[in-house]
């Protein structure tokens, strides 16, 4: 039986295990990256090791979320990764050179190689063929220093594209067919395949806009093959030399095939507030908007935005509509500045922002109360934007381009405009804001520089015999890590201080969370479905074991955050009958007898309900080497302990 193509990249890069779906494989990483917002953690982790330098192929470190700098805060953990990675032998990407996965796709990417990244849209490299996944920072600090990162075996899911899209609907619209299709919990331990006639017609961009979106599947990634279009867009940023070819085997079986006819699909939006609340424009209606943004990881690049200039030219933004703009890069900026794209989106009375995550993540351009926001990033999660009743659409660029100048949400396939776009046959390549690591013989003379608000790794301990405590928060289904633990501009510049950003974890779903945590000393949290789904960010995980959390019981886990929870020695735990979650109220008192002996034996858990008296089997459903990770106390003990 032949491979398909994630099989065949999982092959090559196998260290141990067995390829079987289900089953534990490690896999040796060449590439890494990562984000100012979760880096400086990863950084602090990767110091904590004690691993004089990066043993990958290439490993970056990009500046991107955090550039506001309102405060000392965010400078201050520029200049400290900076300083790690001209000691431990990393590229640095300055602030202004833009958003990670963006660059990484013009400047690094290279097909057939696996890449992790500190960030749940590192998938985007799965555009160029490249086996690209998100992880916690830990995970990524321990691929710096060679270690293997450890997956789930995955099914794979072949999407396959039909024919070609009609002018004015967009590779956003595609992503978004599938996420109506599967859901934001039907990626889950899957890798998501695209072939078909219709790869053809897409450009590296457009694919890279659907790889990156399957994070909101909750896939293990997704990945395009690496064709002649690739090595197309290689060679125009001066990377042919990078291009192998890649295709799956023409006899490679799929766990199901899911049939998308890219002729008959029309331009679509997720509505408010989950990436699966899919709708077909036409039937949503012209609705009242006050905001459109353009850009993030998702739509930033040149193809998106050249489409943009092109409707927005000679045209003026509707009176009651605020259209934000930020280019994905440096190099998109600069392209579209020498080329007059600019100068269109500026006369239409666009406020162009820098090249980099911005509102995306709640950095600046929070709508207005109850405000009706247009965007064409990846997530529309309940207060992500900073305003809490704002009401988030995620739409293609075009559906964004063509409502910002109407006013109202408008289906774009109305205009007619011509809207064909060529890719360059070069790109303005221009390395400026990419520092090289000091020579070898210099790096030990490296000093870090740290902050006065980067504060330690908290402590861990390992698993005690024995878990006795409080339901202290019960949630519902989809919790997401922006519920666990917020971002935005007021709490995203306190990620390497773990004191600080206690006090803001739940607070959507629970203002006290924090307060009653410390009240009782050790708490649990009970939770529904996908669990922990979203970003990568393992402060989901490092605050809640900062406030005393040891297990979190629910009915299924999201993939990065269930690893993060075990790197931070916290029990991941899921109700073998998700009936049982109904039984169990906030505030119960709960109990895992014999946690730790159970979990060396491998015998039975049972989950005791102090409070009514019942009992529920549950299992920590881990492999063996997370058991023992957990039974350490975390990635970086366990890690310790086997050096
Ligand atoms: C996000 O889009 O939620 C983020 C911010 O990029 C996160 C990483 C983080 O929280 O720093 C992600 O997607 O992993
Ligand atoms: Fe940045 Fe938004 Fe992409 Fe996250 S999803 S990496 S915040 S642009």
């Amino acid at each position: 039986m032949g491979y398909t193509l994630g099989q065949k990249l999982i092959k090559s890069h196998l260290v141990s295990g067995d390829m079987t779906p289900g089953s534990e494989v490690a896999l040796r990483i060449d590439q890494t990256l990562t984000q100012d917002a979760t880096g400086t953690m990863a950084y602090l982790e990767f110091e904590a090791m004690g691993v004089p330098r990066v043993k990958t192929e290439l490993s970056v470190a990009y500046i991107d979320h955090n550039t506001l700098q309102t405060g000392f805060e965010n400078a201050d953990d520029h200049r400290f990764i900076a300083s790690c990675a001209k000691k431990h032998g990393l590229k640095f990407s300055r602030p202004g050179n833009g958003i990670c996965h963006q660059v990484h796709l013009e400047r690094f990417g290279v097909p057939g190689k696996t890449l992790i990244g500190s960030d749940s849209h590192t998938p985007t490299g799965g555009g160029i063929g490249m086996l690209a996944m998100g992880a916690g920072g830990l995970d990524v600090a321990v691929a710096m220093g060679g270690g293997a990162y450890y997956i789930t075996m995955p099914e794979i899911i072949l999407v396959r594209l039909s024919g070609k899209l009609r002018p004015y609907v967009a590779a956003k619209d595609i992503i978004l067919e599938v996420l109506r299709i599967l859901s934001v919990k039907g990626g889950v331990g899957k890798i998501i395949e695209y072939g078909g006639d219709g790869v053809r017609s897409l450009s590296v961009p457009e694919r890279a806009t659907i790889t990156n979106m399957g994070a909101e599947l909750g896939a293990t990634t997704s990945i395009f093959p690496s064709d002649d279009v690739t090595r197309a867009f290689l060679k125009a940023q001066g990377r042919e030399n990078d291009w192998v070819e890649l295709q799956p085997d023409a006899d490679a079986q799929y766990s199901r095939v899911i049939d998308i006819d890219l002729n008959a699909l029309e331009p679509l939006a997720a509505m408010p507030h989950m990436p699966d609340n899919v709708k077909k424009i036409a039937d949503i209606g012209p609705i009242h908007i006050d905001q459109v943004c353009i850009g993030s990881c998702t739509n930033s690049s040149l193809y998106d935005m050249l489409k943009v200039a092109k409707i927005l030219r000679g045209k003026k933004v509707a009176p009651n509509v605020s259209l934000a703009i930020a280019p994905g890069s440096m190099q998109v900026l600069n392209m579209l500045a020498l080329n007059g794209a600019l100068s269109d989106m500026i006369s239409a009375g666009a406020r162009i922002l820098e090249a980099a995550c911005g509102p995306c993540i709640g950095m600046g351009q929070s709508p207005n109360s109850k405000g009706v926001s247009l965007r064409t990033f990846n997530r529309n999660f309940e207060g992500r934007s900073g305003t809490a009743d704002a009401g988030i659409y995620l739409v293609s660029p075009e559906t964004a381009a063509v409502s910002a100048i109407a006013g109202v949400l408008t289906d774009p396939t109305t205009c007619e405009t011509d809207l064909t776009v060529d890719m360059p046959e070069s790109f303005l390549i221009n390395d400026n804001l990419i520092e090289l690591p000091v020579p070898a013989e210099e790096m030990d003379s490296v000093e870090i520089q740290y902050g006065p608000n980067i504060k330690p790794f908290p402590v861990t301990q390992p698993l005690a015999a024995s878990i006795e405590a409080k339901a202290v928060l019960k949630v519902g289904d989809n919790i997401t890590t922006d519920h666990i633990m917020p971002a935005g501009a007021k709490i995203l510049p306190y990620r390497s201080n773990i004191p600080y950003l206690s006090q803001f974890c739940f607070r959507q779903c629970d203002p006290d969370f924090a307060e009653n945590c410390k009240k009782e000393g050790q708490a649990i949290v009970v939770g529904g479905a996908n669990y922990g789904q979203g970003s990568s960010r393992e402060h989901a995980a490092l605050v809640p074991l900062y406030l005393g959390v040891k297990a979190v019981i629910v009915k299924s886990f999201a993939r990065i955050h269930q690893a993060n929870l075990v790197n931070a020695g916290i029990l991941p735990i899921t109700f073998d009958d998700p009936t049982d979650y109904d039984k169990i109220s906030q505030g119960d008192m709960l109990c895992l007898e014999g946690i730790r002996e159970k979990l060396l034996s491998g015998s039975a858990v049972t989950l005791q309900n102090r409070t009514t008296g019942e009992s529920y089997p549950v299992t920590c459903n881990v492999s063996d080497r997370q058991r023992d990770i957990l039974l350490a106390g975390g990635l970086l003990n366990y890690t310790k302990e086997n050096a």
